[in-house]
């Protein structure tokens, strides 16, 4: 049949009405059920995108309500209500009658309302429960676990005769394989429900090539009532491969038709023919070698929460995309269905897994938490199981890191061991059954209880997540371990599914150094690890951590609540990092930019370390004069340039004169000349730090130009939340035993602002993979100085709360001093002086 032909037989079916999708955004919503506390909400929704970034500590795990009308005129259809997403306990119920419950936060599902509804007004009433559960996955994990109905819901109207509702998704399965003929087969698994008495009918099938071509088969059909099972085959000649460079998707459409020939049901999806392997000699796609580059993504976003609209969301897959990514891992939970729909269509690779994280409960809750985990692995396959971009099927992460981290007695771990091994092979044996011609796979920390316990054995794949250099270890200890374990299990393939470090788009280091969330070392990190990774083939690839910034409530890091390792920020906006990795991952696409650091350089010292990303040699003037031609090693630049004074232009070519970025950088003495002039200085801290003002905070842990310290002097951190205040990175470092600070200013009248916060070392978090357990008080006791003549006395007993004194002294020596009242030396993070007078 001609395209046109076809394209007019299908648009007189389509008069026919089906499967009219409404979708319900307007709700009314309050928390608790509180009656008088209902407000108009928006779908999608989550109640948690302001308290689990404040300073109150923890957010609302409970119960939300929502509520809303709706108007059903034509009841002799069939209705039902579909969930994109609801985190996690969902209970509907219609007109005061229950309809039913849905477990888990992160899979689609529906429910057939048609027995509940009456003609006309309906009311819905649904209830979601984010509170912990020891039945649900996931029970611990280092993510907010947002609550809500934080995808979109729909009422969805069926004829009699439509496809199935089947674990969240209308029951049409297809494979799509390349046979050894190199032809195109397509398997079309559909189940019908006819709920009208048996009839003749028929199955249109039609599947669009992406050059247009259309190739159908109409099948004639006898319907049941009840359930109708069909499966159909298809063979294409040549079929055009989807891959990571053309993604080529055809469109496969299925249709019924009832008696009349009148379309009842309709059903569209892109697929691919591709061929998938991962081997210990590397991944293969169609045949080829492929290394699996790429990052892992959480589905939050800054002001959202997880109910970030759908548009939004995908600007990040185009983002990765144009990084230069082939693979995504979707951590830790199955996402939005469009985000599976954007990784077909852009040729991405994906990881996409349960969030079966961090440990199984014990006892009681353990049956039905796996009945859970095993139904919420059914609904994550069968929903994503038509997209090519489907490859890789996870079932766990870091399952023993609560366990390595608890150290519970011996006979206590042996049954969390059991369990978890039970799971393991539960979920394995059922991803492989459910999704054949799929690679398995788990995520594994940086522990060798995986190849003790044997689990390590289970999947087809194992990820490693490793963080050398960062929770400790060096950055060069990946490449031994990697080694030691392939040489362990030679037959093992194994990809980094997790690497990366915290940094802080706020803070930056010439000399960086491990945890100190500088910029720099996430740069010296990322490269360390890609170059190892990229030595050895046999690991099949590694995704760093992570895409984003997200929200992780109980984290303290230099900004509270969030887990910095981004490569770009919680709001999208790319660090560093982000170009670098594009430098190097399209190594076609020229690609040159100035690192940006601090728009100001604050040192004595008129030396600078310029850095520029880049992957074509460069020509660099520094106002005006030829400096440097430089060939970039692992696509950076590294030039020591000696500033002038004042504004230095900074400009860099490409070989061909064409100017590539040009940056202007002001080196300013720290020091204070005329009125109006400020100089902020960071006790304790080794980073230059940009504050919420744009007040750039220099960095002084010894004496140093115009600054000198006395006393038996100490560094002191922590990298917990600061309560009070958002520059956290400043009070998060201090001095202690300090006995006097002199600093050198011109005479004249100043406000001074003095910065403590009573620091306390940090709780280590399970992630740190250290044991440190006990947080113990670093510093306490009131503290007394006198600045000049003028006695100060910060007497805060909030632990981890900002404390600030300012004060207005005047200078007549050219010095500004301050010195201990007593006989205890004192403790301070931060000064910041202003001349307000001459
Ligand atoms: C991991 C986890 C991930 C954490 C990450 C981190 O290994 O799988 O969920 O967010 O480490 O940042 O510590």
């Amino acid at each position: 049949m001609s395209r046109n032909i076809f394209i007019l037989i299908s648009c007189l079916f389509y008069l026919r009405l089906f499967s009219q999708k409404t979708v319900l955004e307007d709700w009314e919503f309050s928390l608790d059920n509180e009656p008088a506390a209902f407000c108009n909400v928006k779908i999608p929704h989550t109640w948690n995108k302001n308290d689990a970034f404040d300073d109150a500590g923890g957010y609302y795990r409970g119960i939300g309500t929502y509520k809303k009308k709706i108007i059903i005129k034509d009841i002799s259809k069939k209705y039902y209500l579909h969930f994109k997403g609801s985190n996690q306990f969902t209970t509907l119920w219609i007109n005061n009658r229950k309809v039913g419950e849905h477990r888990g936060g992160y899979t689609s599902f529906s429910f057939d309302i048609s027995d509940f509804i009456q003609k006309n007004e309906n009311e819905i009433t649904i209830t979601v429960n984010n509170s912990h559960n020891e039945k649900i996955p996931p029970l611990d994990a280092d993510f907010t676990f947002y609550g809500g109905i934080y995808r979109s819901v729909y009422l969805v109207e069926e004829n009699f005769i439509h496809f199935k509702k089947h674990l969240g998704n209308d029951y049409v399965k297809t494979d799509a394989v390349v046979t050894k003929e190199k032809k195109g087969r397509v398997t079309i698994h559909a189940v019908i429900t006819n709920s009208e008495n048996t009839q003749k009918g028929g199955l249109h099938l039609s599947l669009i090539s992406p050059e247009g071509t259309v190739k159908t088969i109409n099948k004639k059909i006898k319907l049941q009532e009840g359930e109708n099972k069909f499966i159909i085959d298809y063979e294409i000649e040549s079929p055009l491969l989807w891959s990571v460079q053309t993604p080529n998707l055809y469109k496969l459409t299925a249709e019924i038709l009832d008696k009349k020939g009148l379309v009842q049901d309709s059903y569209s999806c892109n697929i691919g023919f591709r061929t998938i392997q991962a081997t210990t000699k590397g991944f293969f796609l169609n045949g080829d070698y492929l290394k699996l580059t790429g990052v892992n993504r959480h589905q939050d976003l800054e002001g959202y929460g997880n109910a970030v609209p759908v548009h939004l969301q995908l600007d990040d897959l185009v983002k990765i995309k144009e990084m230069g990514s082939n693979f995504l891992r979707l951590a830790h939970y199955p996402q939005d269905e469009e985000i599976y729909k954007a990784a077909d269509s852009l040729g991405l690779i994906l990881w996409s897994e349960i969030p079966v994280v961090n440990k199984v409960p014990l006892g009681n809750d353990y049956e039905s938490y796996k009945e859970n985990a095993l139904l919420m692995q059914k609904e994550h396959i069968f929903q994503n199981y038509n997209h090519p971009s489907f490859v890789f099927v996870g079932y766990m992460n870091e399952i023993f890191l609560r366990t390595v981290f608890d150290s519970p007695a011996e006979e206590t771990k042996q049954q969390i061991v059991n369990n978890t091994l039970d799971l393991a092979g539960a979920l394995e044996d059922l991803t492989r059954k459910e999704a054949p011609g799929h690679i398995t796979v788990m995520a594994l920390h940086g522990n060798q209880i995986y190849n003790e316990t044997g689990i390590a054995q289970i999947p087809m794949v194992i990820g490693w997540n490793l963080y050398f250099g960062w929770y400790g270890g060096n950055i060069y200890d990946l490449g031994g371990f990697l080694d030691k374990e392939n040489k362990k299990f030679p037959n093992r393939p194994l990809i980094i599914s997790e690497y990366g470090v915290g940094a802080d788009v706020r803070l930056h280091n010439e000399n960086p150094e491990i945890f100190d969330f500088s910029e720099e070392y996430q740069l010296d990190y990322h490269i360390g690890y890609w170059n190892q990774v990229h030595e050895r083939d046999f690991v099949i690839g590694m995704s760093a951590w992570n895409f984003a910034d997200f929200g992780s409530e109980f984290r303290g890091d230099a900004m509270p609540h969030i887990n910095q390792k981004g490569l770009v920020n919680f709001n999208r906006i790319p660090k560093n990092i982000y170009y670098w990795y594009k430098a190097t991952m399209k190594p076609t696409e020229k690609l040159t930019r100035i690192y940006r650091d601090l728009p100001v350089h604050l040192s004595n010292s008129p030396k600078k370390l310029l850095k520029i990303i880049s992957n074509q040699p460069v020509i660099v003037k520094l106002n005006g004069n030829s400096i440097a031609n430089e060939s970039p090693l692992n696509n950076l630049i590294n030039l020591e340039i000696n500033l002038v004074k004042g504004q230095n232009v900074i400009e860099v070519y490409g070989r061909n004169d064409i100017l590539l970025d040009k940056e202007i950088i002001e080196w300013k003495k720290p020091l204070i000349t005329n009125k109006g002039d400020l100089l902020a200085i960071n006790l304790g801290s080794k980073n230059y730090f940009k504050d919420t003002e744009n007040v750039i905070w220099y960095p002084v842990t010894t004496s140093t130009g115009n600054i000198y310290l006395a006393g038996n002097i100490k560094q002191v951190k922590t990298s917990a939340n600061v309560k009070g205040t958002s520059n956290d990175p400043v009070y998060q470092y201090g001095l202690s035993g300090l006995n006097e600070i002199k600093i050198e200013v011109p005479k004249g009248k100043y406000e001074v602002k003095l910065l403590y916060a009573n620091l306390l070392k940090r709780k280590a978090i399970a992630y740190e993979l250290k044991t440190e357990k006990e947080p113990g008080e670093i510093i306490s006791k009131p503290i007394k100085f006198y600045v000049n003549n003028l006695l100060v006395e910060i007497d805060t007993k909030e632990k981890l709360t900002k404390f600030e004194k300012t004060i207005i002294t005047e200078v007549k020596n050219d010095q500004l001093q301050i010195s201990s009242a007593t006989s205890a030396p004192f403790t301070l993070s931060g000064i910041m002086i202003k001349k307000i007078e001459l």
